[in-house]
């Protein structure tokens, strides 16, 4: 297991000596001390990616995809020992770690792989006798923050388009989940990468996060994280006006019509909120539903949700495992008081499991309250196995509630009404729709929000754009220009 800063093709101690333990949630044992980048140990991987930016901009865009594919081809053969780290030190069980985010890992730096020699600039059809047209560059050196819900996944949808397109990288990993990012680091050093182009620097937030997001020679920063900390960073980058990407909070609306498919809803919105603790930006944490069917959605949910099997993540059975940090288990549950305050009403869950084997562990039972959109467990971003439920009587009424947030990430609708499905899809706003399904992800399809959700978009041509800059170049080619100040 690596613990040190990747920096320059090597793992090296921080310049303090200062190391941070990172835990396993199942029972808060430490796992290992790793180091912790400061201000100075930044500076060092920014000269190295500055150096390595030339040559690593300028190699055949093949090439650059073809070590992506490489590290692809070595994430599959490390999947166990990947899957393994992640779960110990996430709380994902092992499951989802080692057929979900490993598997999506890989395929996220295939699909950037075969990428990297097919995102085309284009020919603009300006005047005759001229040819305009247009190239995208790497911004440079992009700084990229990443938060503790699915750290070795966003890893890759972080770096992948960044390198495919000729960028260097420094990247902080969170300070709570930083050994399969440094697991990442250790195979792109096995595979070839050159030294200099990915750095990857453990941290805390306030000190190393904060210092990429001003820095004056980081050309982009990419943020994943709260939407408190997405404003830090627009201020912090406004020195030398940085681009800015920020994949922010949510608060996902999950609208069930009545005439929905109820047994698919249930096992849908389940995925969508339970799935990682529900820890996910994307969580359908807002069910919406119609008045007709209510009773029957909530009978088969919560009856679904008790039977779920919470346990050590590297149990291959457990369904559920706890959340990624003690403080941040106690502020999921703080929000069942807050639900109770305001006169939602508990239908299951809302408290940590009664079971002795998992008492030392961050746990918390998948928790569904009844409440009003305007409550604060509606509204804010719980990050939790934490579920609302309100009930609506028109199509109007549902959509007004789906929008009565500041949040818009994702959002989720069933119905087997067609006109009904594509014209909710174009009012909610949000920056992902899915019908008869929730959380789906791909490597091609763009992903991020609107308002407090944040700007820009990962994965797909538009993570492309996301880390490159447009270049607009003007040749005559047997243009007659009559002089402007003619003599
Ligand atoms: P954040 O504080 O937003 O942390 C995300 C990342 O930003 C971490 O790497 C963190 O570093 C870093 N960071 C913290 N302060 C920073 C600063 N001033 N400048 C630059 N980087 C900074 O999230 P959290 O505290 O871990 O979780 C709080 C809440 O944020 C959650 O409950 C949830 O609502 C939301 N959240 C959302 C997401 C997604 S996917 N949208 C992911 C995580 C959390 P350290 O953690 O290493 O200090």
């Amino acid at each position: 297991m690596q613990t040190q800063l990747f920096i320059d093709g090597r793992f090296v101690p921080s310049l303090s000596g200062e190391t941070l333990a990172t835990l396993n949630p199942h029972d808060n044992s430490v796992i290992a001390d790793v180091s912790m980048a400061n201000h100075a140990d930044i500076d060092r991987a920014v000269a190295a990616a500055k150096a390595a930016f030339p040559k690593w901009s300028n190699l055949a865009a093949a090439e650059r995809g073809r070590l992506l594919l490489k590290l692809a081809d070595a994430i599959e053969a490390n999947a166990d020992r990947l899957a393994h780290l992640e779960s110990i030190d996430t709380g994902h069980p092992i499951r989802d770690t080692r057929y979900l985010d490993v598997p999506r890992t890989a395929a996220t730096f295939r699909y950037f792989g075969g990428m990297a020699d097919k995102f085309e600039g284009s020919v603009i059809p300006v005047e005759q006798g001229f040819l305009n047209y247009l190239t995208r560059e790497p911004v440079g050196i992009v700084g990229q923050v990443v938060p503790w819900n699915f750290p070795l996944m966003f890893t890759s949808w972080k770096m992948a388009p960044a390198l495919a397109a000729g960028n260097c990288v420094i990247m902080k990993p969170a300070e709570l989940t930083p050994l399969s990012s440094l697991a990442i680091a250790e195979l792109m050093a096995e595979v070839g990468f050159p030294a200099g182009v990915v750095n990857i620097l453990p941290g805390l937030g306030h000190v190393a996060g904060q210092y990429i997001a001003e820095h004056p020679e980081i050309g982009k920063v990419a943020f994943t994280g709260s939407t408190a900390v997405g404003r830090k960073i627009v201020q912090a980058s406004s020195g030398n006006l940085k681009k800015v990407q920020l994949e922010l909070g949510g608060k996902g609306a999950n609208i069930v019509f009545g005439d929905a498919n109820v047994d698919a809803v249930v096992q849908g919105s389940a995925f969508g909120i339970f799935h990682n603790q529900g820890q996910a930006c994307i969580a359908a944490s807002r069910m919406i539903v119609h008045e007709s069917i209510a009773d029957e959605v909530l009978e088969k949910f919560v009856a679904l949700a008790r039977t779920i099997r919470i346990g050590d993540p590297l149990d291959p059975t457990t369904e559920m495992g706890p959340l990624t940090s003690r403080q941040h288990r106690d502020r999921v549950l703080s929000y069942v008081d807050v639900a109770r305050e305001q006169g939602g009403r508990v239908i299951a869950g809302g408290r940590s499991p009664d079971n002795a084997a998992l008492a030392n562990g961050c746990y918390v039972e998948p928790t569904i309250v009844e409440a009003k959109p305007t409550d604060r467990v509606s509204q804010e971003e719980v990050f939790g196995p934490f579920m609302t439920v309100t009930t609506f009587s028109t199509d109007e009424e549902a959509l007004a509630i789906a929008n009565g947030t500041e949040y818009g990430l994702g959002a989720g609708l069933w119905t087997r009404d067609l006109q009904r499905a594509h014209r909710v899809a174009r009012e909610i706003h949000s920056g992902m729709v899915w019908v008869n399904c929730y959380k789906r992800v791909s490597p091609g399809s763009p992903f991020g929000g609107v308002g407090a959700s944040g700007y820009g978009r990962e994965m797909g041509f538009e993570a492309m754009r996301e880390y490159t800059q447009a270049k607009s170049v003007w040749v005559n080619v047997d243009a007659q220009i009559p002089p402007y100040f003619p003599r």
